[in-house]
């Protein structure tokens, strides 16, 4: 998944390299910046440990997380169509290229249509964790005869994409999921042009959105029933209680998921239910240090934007492609955009 920058509310374009050598290093970091600010923040990419990616895995099957099961049903109603008019007329060999392709579950349906189209395809999944580009090589590889597999050990958010463009083809970059959603506006800009930069006129994007739709169904997806997502967002604490030795006590947060309609974004925050301390000791990043929380602050730990199919047109116009198709499912609760790079 991706590294953020500390701040969430960035108005800068650049996306700034993380100053920092390790993982571990980066944690603490991000702890000792998101924790001493006020409101309280901590970056999404923390979710993402072995824990919560497994628990990331559960949410996407979910009754309320209409997210992946919907957008998995546009593909597997229109992934021929979609690479057809990628390849273009007349048609081109197209390469797939995923940035932050986790565990590729999806793209299978993208690069089994491919194959149906042209015979055999290469797909490059860039992704900052070696882990999860494994998992995509073993999803893909066996499973779908045709398919090549070239894994890039990369941070998309803030590097080039691997630069081995094969002669003669044209490339179709996939940024499926919504992912789109966890960056903030800025954010986004300056992710789709850093990936505009990499491709050549002509070139495709296919973009995944979530889109803005009834508050309770966007807020039921958010704070589930059987409690997963809460368990998800309290991870992070426990995270920082097993990587940086801090004294969260869990039972001392709630989940919270709320609609703020001003900015068109579920956010995820964990709220304290009492006036309590927290004891981080020192580390890498620096010294000890005591937080201190009032009855119902919280750490804002998630943005999860949702679009207007004209904001995803003015999204990919503003950074360098135009919109040519979207897919929807019937309700319109989800968007698969294909652009062309300009
Ligand atoms: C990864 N991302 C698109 C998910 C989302 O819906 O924003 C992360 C997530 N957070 C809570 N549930 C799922």
């Amino acid at each position: 998944m991706p590294l953020y920058s500390a701040t969430p509310e960035t108005s800068a374009l650049v996306l700034e390299p993380l100053p920092v050598a390790t993982a571990s290093e980066a944690v603490a970091d991000e702890t000792r910046v998101g924790l001493t600010s006020t409101p309280k923040t901590l970056s999404p990419w923390l979710f993402y440990d072995e824990a919560g990616s497994q628990l990331f895995e559960q949410i996407t099957a979910l009754p309320e997380y209409y997210l992946t099961r919907t957008e998995r049903a546009i593909f597997t109603a229109h992934a021929d169509e979609i690479v057809r008019v990628a390849a273009g007329e007349p048609r081109q060999t197209l390469t797939l290229i995923e940035p932050g392709a986790g565990s590729a579950a999806k793209t299978r349906i993208m690069l089994e249509a491919a194959v149906r189209l042209q015979g055999s395809v290469v797909y490059q999944p860039v992704d900052v964790s070696a882990t999860a580009l494994e998992s995509a090589r073993k999803n893909i590889l066996g499973r779908v005869p045709g398919v090549s597999v070239r894994c890039q050990v990369a941070d998309y958010t803030r590097e080039p994409l691997p630069e081995n463009r094969l002669p003669n083809t044209r490339t179709l970059a996939l940024y499926i999921g919504s992912s789109i959603g966890n960056f903030t506006p800025n954010e986004a800009l300056a992710l789709l042009q850093n990936l505009r930069a990499q491709l050549l006129p002509g070139d495709q994007f296919l973009l995944g959105a979530d889109l803005v739709k009834d508050v309770t169904a966007m807020l039921a997806a958010y704070n589930d029933a059987a409690g997963v997502t809460a368990a998800f967002n309290r991870n992070v604490l426990e995270r920082l209680n097993r990587e940086l030795d801090a004294d969260f006590d869990l039972s001392a947060f709630r989940h919270k998921a709320i609609w703020n309609a001003r900015e068109s974004r579920i956010e995820m925050h964990l709220e304290s239910l009492c006036a309590q301390r927290v004891h981080v000791p020192a580390n890498s990043a620096g010294d000890a240090m005591i937080l201190t929380f009032a009855r119902g602050e919280t750490i804002h730990t998630e943005n999860s934007y949702k679009f207007t199919p004209e904001a995803v047109e003015s999204l990919l116009s503003d950074t360098g492609f135009r919109a040519t198709h979207t897919w929807n499912d019937d309700a319109k609760l989800f968007a698969v955009t294909l652009a062309s790079a300009v």
